[in-house]
């Protein structure tokens, strides 16, 4: 039963295959084959098929240059595996190579090929059919390029565990080993990238961004664990878009309305260079300069837009790009390249015709397209020298995705090569078995590659980690104009090493970097400028936190650096600037010995009470003649004292204060004011009497005699003795020393 469903099930897609299948492809065999899926154009076009008849596949459009050098890192990998003398020797690796289009539609046709071929494979259905052009199973397969694409190969892939290292497919979904069994990449994922780009974004202080993501499953989780970073890190995103290459020219039109009228200079991008290129375009036709891209690994060498006519928008850009490899003998590989050497990479017909602009001989293009610019162009020969033209194929300084390429191509042979020299009893395998390299299927291979680790022959450690992933670093690249030709110059200027868990992953060399292509000064992308110091920042409603205005500092507080949140209070002994910029030393102010008007005061004092004294000693003198005694004599002794009491009181006021001064001066004078005041009063009262003039009766005399007066004197100035005690009891004064803050 089972067998039945299989053998449907192949026939089925085989006869998919052959109806629909791709038509182009690389394809040399061997005993072991290889898959390979690579973007050899950027897109399909898009007119709609109206099914009249019966609809034909497809078609490719825009030969993409770069993704054919990805097929061509493939092919020297396995070229040089099969040359190699140590890896695989006796064994020649073929390879099956075919176009996704940047399409998830085409890639799916590839895939199910793949599938199929393994099925017919395993079922070893001889018997039913003569298959004489026998080719062996797809043991592994390369690719794909986008994640989207990548995604949906997976998911068809991971049900026959047929392993599956992409080259730049960074998604960090794509992580996840229960959906997607058998992915593994030589690329790191996003999610170190979109920490990365958040790095690089604190590190040039800008807290203002857009952030524009692809429409698929590289872009949206991309941005969304780019928005989590940034949420962390109090950088607010203003407009936050979605892109696609598919999007229609209003929606465009839309999109770059609202870039071009944000505050935000600095436009994060994640997302492959065909669905940045209809922004992009647009941004030219505008002439909107002095935006600072910042490109995510994607796009951030892209041939695509790294064109000299883009330069005016991008130049400037920031991209996270991959570690540039190294592979030796490659460039030379590259330059070989000839239609008719190469007959077995289909590719290469096309990528002749596009490059030198012409059509070979019966060519299949040439026939389709009667009308057009096509049928202008001339015919080559095919034997054009090839380094004598300007093309994005030959036009690398470093490898990035292609070096990806090639140590993906070596994990395989690796991990085939573990196989090979496998001995019973150590095997990964059941029992510690080993494989047969012969018999052998996918899964054994994908649990070898698991299993993996080797160093290269650049010498670097090779290893996937629990998520298939291969660590490595970034290189941050800055877009220069370059001087000689105008062309796209991507400049080192840092990296980012994911090896470190915490402290500087980050570094940048600044002086290196060139802002919109001519500029050194880092760009300001702030929602608001940072208050000054004296202000601090006020929430304005409704708007994010990294929008503000700036209000001053009351009176008695200030903040003494930029972009404040709050004004400090200044101590106790201190008070802020005109400015609030600081707190200055209250002055101490007293009134000196040594100052004239000290001086003058306390001769007055000392005056006063040598005169007082004067007077009192007269008094004394003369205590029993008439006169003396008709003033009340006790009374006058008690308001001469009280007087001197007065004059040297003044004295404690002068001279700095100190806590016994601070705490005599009020109560000392005080009271003996009041003594005064009180022995005038009764005196007072006494004039009053004899103005009255009643006649004193004795009793009336002793009565209103010296008790009375005394204890009126003492009642008055009790009074004020209480509260003065009240006072010092309660919150006596005192100094406040200078070590007090
Ligand atoms: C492999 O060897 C052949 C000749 O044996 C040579 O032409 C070819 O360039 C070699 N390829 C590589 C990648 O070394
Ligand atoms: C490769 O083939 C040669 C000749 O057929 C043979 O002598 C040699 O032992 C083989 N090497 C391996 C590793 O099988
Ligand atoms: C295979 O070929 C043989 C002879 O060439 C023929 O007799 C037989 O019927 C074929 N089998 C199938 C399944 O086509
Ligand atoms: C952008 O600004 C222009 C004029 O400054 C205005 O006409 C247009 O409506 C604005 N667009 C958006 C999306 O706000
Ligand atoms: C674009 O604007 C810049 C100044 O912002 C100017 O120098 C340049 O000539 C403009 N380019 C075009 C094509 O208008
Ligand atoms: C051929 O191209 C011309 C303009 O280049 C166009 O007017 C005409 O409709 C085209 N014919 C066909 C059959 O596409
Ligand atoms: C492993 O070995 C044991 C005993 O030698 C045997 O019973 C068992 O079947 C073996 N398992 C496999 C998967 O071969
Ligand atoms: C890889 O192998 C080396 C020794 O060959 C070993 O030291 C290292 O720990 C291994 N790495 C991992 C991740 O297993
Ligand atoms: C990453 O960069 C750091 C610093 O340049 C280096 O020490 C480390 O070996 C690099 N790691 C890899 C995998 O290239
Ligand atoms: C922009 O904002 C950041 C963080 O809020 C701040 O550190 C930086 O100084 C500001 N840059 C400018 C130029 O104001
Ligand atoms: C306040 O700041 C302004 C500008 O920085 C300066 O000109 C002025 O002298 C300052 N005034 C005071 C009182 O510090
Ligand atoms: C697919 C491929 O390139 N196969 C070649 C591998 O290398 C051997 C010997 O160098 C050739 O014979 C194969 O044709």
């Amino acid at each position: 039963m089972r067998f039945v469903l299989y053998y449907l099930i192949v026939m089925g897609s085989s006869y998919v295959i052959s109806t629909y299948g791709p038509h182009q492809r690389a394809q040399k065999t061997g005993d072991i084959l290889l898959g390979g899926l690579f973007p050899i154009h950027f897109g399909v076009a898009s007119k709609d098929q109206d099914l009249a008849a019966r609809p034909e596949s497809t078609q490719c459009v825009r030969f993409n240059f770069r993704g054919f050098r990805w097929v061509q890192a493939m092919i020297f990998a396995i070229d040089e595996i099969n040359n190699s003398s140590d890896l695989l020797p006796n064994i020649t690796l073929g390879y099956r190579i075919f176009d996704t289009c940047n399409t998830v539609s085409k890639a799916l046709e590839a895939t199910l090929s793949f599938v199929a071929q393994n099925k017919i494979d395993s079922l070893n259905l001889d018997e039913f059919c003569n298959c004489t052009d026998h080719i062996p199973a797809t043991i592994a397969v390369v690719g794909a390029a986008g994640s989207a694409v990548s995604t949906a190969v997976a998911n068809l892939l991971g049900l026959f565990y047929i392993p599956q290292i992409s080259y730049a497919s960074s998604s960090r979904l794509l992580s996840n080993k229960n959906q997607y069994k058998s992915f593994m990449r030589t690329i790191p994922t996003d999610e170190y990238q979109a920490t990365a780009m958040a790095d690089i974004i604190e590190y040039f202080e800008w807290n203002w961004v857009i952030a524009v993501a692809s429409d698929d499953d590289y872009g949206r989780p991309g941005i969304e664990k780019f928005e989590k970073e940034m949420e962390e890190r109090d950088i607010c995103i203003h407009l936050n878009e979605l892109i696609s290459q598919y999007f229609e020219d209003h929606e465009i039109q839309a999109l770059a309305d609202r870039i071009e009228n944000s505050t935000a200079k600095v436009i994060v991008v994640f997302a492959s260079g065909p669905d940045v290129e209809p922004l992009i375009k647009e941004m030219v036709r505008r002439n909107i300069t002095h935006r600072t891209w910042l490109a995510s690994e994607a796009w951030a060498s892209s041939s695509l837009i790294a064109k000299p006519e883009y330069l005016d928008v991008v130049a400037g850009t920031i991209g996270v790009a991959l570690k540039a490899g190294h592979i030796p003998g490659f460039r030379g590989f590259l330059q070989q390249v000839k239609p008719k050497r190469d007959s077995h990479n289909e590719f290469v017909r096309e990528f002749w015709e596009e490059t030198f602009n012409c059509y070979l001989e019966d060519s299949p293009r040439q026939h389709e397209s009667e009308n057009g610019s096509t049928s202008f162009r001339p015919l080559c020969t095919g034997e054009e020298d090839i380094t004598n033209v300007e093309t994005p194929y030959l036009d690398f300084t470093h490898l990035r995705i292609s070096y990806n390429v090639y140590v993906a191509v070596y994990s395989i042979a690796q991990a085939l090569q573990d196989i090979l020299i496998c001995t019973h009893g150590q095997g990964l395998f059941a029992n510690h078995s080993c494989a047969d390299l012969k018999k052998m299927e996918a899964w054994q291979v994908l649990k070898q590659l698991r299993h993996l680790n080797y160093t290269n022959s650049m010498g670097e450690k090779m290893h996937f980690d629990e998520n298939a992933d291969l660590a490595a670093n970034y290189t941050i690249i800055n877009w220069h104009r370059s001087a000689e030709d105008g062309s796209v110059l991507f400049q080192e200027v840092g990296y980012y090493n994911m090896h470190i868990k915490r402290g500087a992953k980050l570094f940048i060399d600044k002086t290196q970097i060139l802002w919109n292509g001519y500029s050194s000064e880092v760009p300001f992308s702030n929602c608001s400028e940072d208050c000054e110091p004296g202000t601090r920042k006020g929430i304005i409603d409704s708007m994010p936190t990294c929008c503000f205005e700036c209000t001053e500092c009351s009176d008695g507080e200030y903040s003494n650096h930029k972009d404040a949140g709050v004004c400090i209070k200044c101590p106790y002994n201190s008070w802020s600037n005109g400015n609030h910029t600081f707190c200055l030393l209250k002055e101490i102010e007293f009134l000196s010995w040594t100052e004239p008007f000290g001086i003058a005061l306390a001769i007055c004092a000392v005056l006063g009470v040598f005169m007082t004294a004067f007077v009192m000693g007269v008094f004394v003198r003369f205590r029993n003649t008439p006169i003396v005694k008709a003033t009340n004599r006790e009374l006058s002794y008690v308001l001469l004292f009280s007087l001197i009491c007065c004059f040297s009181s003044s004295l404690v006021f002068i001279g700095e204060p100190q806590d016994w001064t601070c705490r005599l001066r009020q109560p000392a004078f005080g009271i003996s004011f009041v003594l005064c005041i009180s022995c005038i009063l009764v005196k007072t009262n006494r004039v009053l009497l004899v103005f009255e003039a009643k006649i004193p009766t004795s009793l009336h005399r002793k009565w209103w005699g010296l008790n009375l007066q005394f204890l009126l004197v003492f009642l008055c100035t009790f009074v004020q003795v209480m509260i003065c005690v009240v006072w010092l009891y309660n919150a006596p004064s005192f100094q406040l020393q200078e070590s007090r803050h």
